[in-house]
This record gives C-alpha cells, sequence and structure tokens, in this order.
C-alpha cells in the first residue's frame, strides 16, 4: 500500500470531520516523523502541542508500558495506587491544593466551566442558574456542545445549535471591555486562552494577563487559564501565564501533560474552590487511571529534567529572527512567544497557507494552516539550534519557490 491508497481507506471508512494534508505518517522519534514511503518530516505541529517532549520520549513510553503490564484501569469506584502518587504530584509541581484528573483538553475546560458556577452558587452567592462567564473573541476550547456555545467562529458553532447559555463575550486582549463585562454581580469567571493558538497564535499585549487578573480579583471573579496548548514550557515558561506572574484561581492543562502518548488533561484548584464539588458530582471512567496517572509523572520529569522552557524561551528568539530575516512578500507578519509561533501570509499570485504547507510538506516540513492565512510553527521543544536554522531555511526556501 502507498500514501494514496491509506488516503482512500481513509476516505472510505472514516467520517470526513478533518481536511489533513496529504501525508500518511507511520512512525515519530523526537523532532522527526515518517511516512508510509520512509520519508522523514521535521514535525512543526507537534500534534498542536501535544508532544513538546518529542515523539515516543522513550521514558514517558517506559512508564506507559510499565504501568499497562501491572494495572491499566479501576474506574473511580476504588482506589489505585499510582492516583495519589500522581495527585501529589501535580499539585505540588504547580503549587494548587488539588488537582481533578480527566481526559480531552475539552473535559478540562467542561469540568472548569461546572467547578466556577458551582462556586459562584456556593460561595459568591450568585443565583442558582444566573451564573455567567466571560470568554473572548476568538477563542477555542474544544469542541462540546457547551464550549462551542462559547466560540465566535462559525466553522465551530454553526449548524450545532442551540447553545448552552451563560456566556458573555468581549474582544481579546481588551481590559476595558473586562472591566466592563465584570460589572454584571453574576458573573462567576472569567475563562482565557493567555495566548490565543487556533485564532493564530495571538499574543495579546504584555500585562493583559496581569490586568485582568487584577480586575477579576477585585469583583470576586474566578480568572480561569485555559493552558491546553501554551503550557507544560510551549511559549519559554512551564505556564505562559508565568510570563506575567499570573496564578490563575483555576487552571487547566492537556496535550503535553502527557508528553502525546495518551490523553490526559487536569483543572487544579486551591480546596476552597476544588472542594465546591462534591462526591458524585462529576467524573470519567477514564479520569485519574493508573496508565495517566504514571505517564504524566514521567512527561512533567522530562520538562524539568531536560529544561525544556528555557530551551523553547533561547530557540524561539532564534527561530523568530531566523523568519523575519526570510526576504519574501508573503511574509505578513511573525509573532509567537517560546516555540509556539505562526507566519500571516499575504496571499500571492492566489497561493495561500494551505498552499504553502503543502509545499513545505514536499521540502521535509510538516506545519498546518489555522484559518486560510495564517501557519503555525511548533515544533517538539526538543528540537536543537541547528535544525531550527536548517528548519527556517527551508521555509526560506519553499517561499521563494512561490515568486
Ligand atoms: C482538533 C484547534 C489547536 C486547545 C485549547 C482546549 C482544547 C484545545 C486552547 C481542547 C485543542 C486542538 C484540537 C485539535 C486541533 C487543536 C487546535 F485547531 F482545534 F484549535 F491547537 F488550536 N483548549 N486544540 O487548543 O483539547 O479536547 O482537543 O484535547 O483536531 O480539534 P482537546
Amino acid at each position: 500500500m502507498n500514501t494514496k491508497d491509506y488516503i482512500q481507506r481513509e476516505e472510505k471508512f472514516g467520517a470526513h470531520n478533518y481536511h489533513p494534508l496529504p501525508v500518511v505518517l507511520d512512525r515519530g522519534e523526537g523532532v522527526y516523523v515518517w511516512d508510509v514511503e520512509g520519508k522523514r518530516y521535521y514535525d512543526f505541529l507537534s500534534a498542536y502541542s501535544a508532544v513538546n517532549q518529542g515523539h515516543c520520549h522513550p521514558k514517558i513510553v517506559d512508564a506507559m508500558v510499565d504501568q499497562a503490564k501491572k494495572l491499566t484501569l479501576t474506574s473511580r469506584a476504588f482506589y489505585s495506587s499510582p492516583l495519589g502518587e500522581f495527585e501529589e504530584y501535580v499539585t505540588r509541581f504547580f503549587g494548587y491544593d488539588k488537582v481533578l484528573p480527566m481526559n480531552s483538553g475539552a473535559e478540562g475546560d467542561e469540568t472548569a466551566i461546572k467547578l466556577c458556577r458551582k462556586w459562584g452558587y456556593e460561595k459568591k452567592g450568585i443565583p442558582e442558574n444566573e451564573a455567567k462567564i466571560i470568554v473572548c473573541e476568538g477563542n477555542f476550547h474544544g469542541r462540546t456542545i457547551t464550549i462551542i456555545s462559547m466560540s465566535t467562529d462559525p466553522d465551530s458553532y454553526k449548524g450545532f445549535g442551540p447553545y448552552t447559555p451563560g456566556f458573555v463575550t468581549i474582544p481579546y486582549n481588551d481590559t476595558d471591555a473586562l472591566a466592563k463585562a465584570l460589572e454584571d454581580p453574576n458573573v462567576a469567571g472569567f475563562l482565557v486562552e493567555p495566548i490565543q493558538g487556533e485564532a493564530g497564535v495571538y499574543v495579546p499585549d504584555d500585562g493583559f494577563l496581569s490586568k485582568a487578573f487584577d480586575l477579576c480579583k477585585e469583583k470576586n471573579v474566578l480568572f480561569i487559564a485555559d493552558e491546553v496548548q501554551t503550557g507544560l514550557a510551549r511559549t519559554g515558561k512551564m505556564l505562559a501565564c508565568d510570563h506575567e506572574g499570573v496564578r490563575p484561581d483555576i487552571l487547566i492543562l492537556g496535550k503535553a501533560l502527557s508528553g502525546g502518548v495518551y490523553p490526559v488533561s487536569v483543572v487544579l484548584a486551591d480546596d476552597d474552590i476544588m472542594l465546591c464539588i462534591k462526591p458524585g458530582e462529576h467524573g470519567s471512567t477514564y479520569g485519574g487511571n493508573p496508565i495517566a496517572s504514571k505517564v504524566v509523572i514521567a512527561a512533567l520529569e522530562v520538562l524539568k529534567e531536560e529544561n525544556l522552557a528555557d530551551r523553547a524561551e533561547e530557540l524561539g528568539e532564534v527561530f523568530r529572527s531566523a523568519l523575519k530575516k526570510i526576504d519574501s512578500p508573503m511574509i505578513e507578519l511573525v509573532r509567537g512567544k517560546g516555540l509556539l509561533n505562526a507566519i500571516v501570509i499575504k496571499p500571492t499570485h492566489g497561493k495561500t497557507a494551505w498552499d504553502v504547507c503543502v509545499a513545505l510538506k514536499e521540502n521535509g516540513m510538516l506545519a498546518k494552516p489555522t484559518h486560510e492565512h495564517i501557519i503555525r510553527f511548533a515544533p517538539p521543544l526538543v528540537i536543537t539550534e541547528e535544525q531550527l536554522i536548517e528548519c527556517a531555511a527551508i521555509v526560506e526556501k519553499t517561499l521563494q519557490s512561490f515568486q
């Protein structure tokens, strides 16, 4: 079978809920992936920042395999030996009283929304069913009905109504609009991405996060950070909020929490918030399972041992300055933080970001457009400076091939 055969089989038997680049991946190691024809690529998507530690990191894979041979799933009807170890490790790692483990990032956001509403009723005294959560235009927090009810992107919400009520939308990076929205006494929380990934690596002004946090505290509103994509060393700090010294009241993590080997998400909060959810009020069959518990400990250890946040900080500067040196009319601008970067493409001769990504693939580099004119570049954080420079040269060669 060749690439075309694999694609045709997926087309025939799989739902058409994606439009992948025409490449069929078969193996991954570190910053590289290989397709079914044996061609090697630099992975500049990292499964949307789930593979920060590099593909198939041996330490994380070993943790998964070892636990998988012993005990994989108990459900939360019983205690299990790895769960407490994971809970202690993760809460100490991020400095919170408690952790609530789930599976996907969307489940992490849904959990945070339930937790925030419950806190609003029990602790802030908001009238039952009146709690509101402020969100930003251009947000992406997942694909469930409640989460798309917050979305301002028709591609996310059109055709899936009716929608969950209780969300107020303000422009991103706008603390005046936030201050105004916070005047409503029924607001329980402000849910925000420290950098908007899907919106095209939209980095807010310096000070936005800390100002927003202060405004929320003035009005007894929970600051909820969705760090599913920006967290875990990706932006040059362990959390993107760390750039401004902001400690979210509720922290949502996913993706690289498991180094891309297993779906795990968590919500972290202190007791006065977390204990608003009582036994039997929330959970999931796989939430906090033994494999997830061991995998997360290994994945977080790798981030620390390999100093991946500092690497992302340093190499991000190198990469952005290399991209800014590229002489191409197609590059409108370069933006990002750490190793979460993007270029905004000015369509030239009718060529779009998609065309550029197909050409990059031909040149041995995988990236994906977000919206029609932005290309996100997010390699595994284990990439070396030499490899990064080589990839910037691939971007230059590819863009110049369009002239
Ligand atoms: C797909 C986008 C990125 C996220 C933030 C929660 C979630 C995500 C900030 C939900 C997930 C993924 C979903 C993935 C593509 C990717 C994505 F293009 F969809 F928007 F990264 F920008 N919060 N983002 O970025 O986590 O439930 O997916 O585990 O294929 O839909 P999830």
